[in-house]
């Protein structure tokens, strides 16, 4: 089975790869020589998600599936979520959105946040919505290499360590993304 990864972000496109066994083949939009943008203009996940995978659909004619994913921290009110890309006003500068998410939460206590991920697929000309949720904490400064994003500054629950400071195979068991993507490969393989 062929899928399209609906993604510009080579580090989601990484991830989602080591995680498919071989009966699921992922083509990224980088192999399609597909990089024209898509909007994000949805109100939360759900619709950025589905925006995504339905741009892509339309414009490749072939089963696909789109990631929204959002940091939010508790103590933010939910923010920065659907924002996380551009939380510092430029889309992808994790630098800078990392400096602004530590700056708004010094001083507090509560470091609570969590990863969300929604996966929108088009199968067949049906569309289905998958959800993954990592709980933690924000660290107070940042932690690793490893990683994309926040993941210096975001310590999972019951772990004392940062996303960026595990392996790939690390995250991948416990990850947002990953936990939304296993749900999608259990929908395929009661399809095949
Ligand atoms: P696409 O829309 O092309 O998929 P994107 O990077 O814009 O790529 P999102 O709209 O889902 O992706 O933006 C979410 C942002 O949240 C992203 O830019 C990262 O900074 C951050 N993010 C997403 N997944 C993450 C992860 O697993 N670990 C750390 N940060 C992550």
């Amino acid at each position: 089975m062929k899928l399209i990864f609906a993604t510009h972000n080579q580090n989601k496109v990484f991830e989602i790869k080591n995680l498919v066994k071989s009966n699921i083949q992922i083509t990224s939009l980088a192999e399609l020589n597909d990089y024209e943008e898509i909007l994000e203009t949805g109100k939360d996940l759900i619709e950025n998600a589905i925006l995504k995978s339905r741009t892509i659909h339309h414009r490749h004619q072939m089963n696909c599936f789109a990631d929204d994913t959002g940091l939010e921290v508790e103590a933010l009110n939910g923010e920065p979520g659907v924002f996380s890309a551009r939380y510092a006003g430029e889309h992808g500068n994790a630098e800078k959105n990392i400096e602004k998410l530590l700056q708004n939460l010094k001083n507090e206590s509560n470091r609570n946040a969590r990863f969300k991920t929604v996966i929108s697929l088009i199968i067949d000309g049906k569309e289905l919505l998958f959800e993954g949720i990592a709980e933690g904490e924000i660290a107070t400064v940042r932690s690793g290499t490893g990683g994309f994003g926040y993941d210096p500054i975001f310590i999972p629950k019951g772990y004392s360590v940062t996303f960026a400071e595990m392996t790939l195979e690390q995250k991948n068991k416990i990850s947002h993304r990953a936990i939304a993507f296993y749900k999608l490969i259990d929908h395929l393989n009661n399809l095949l």
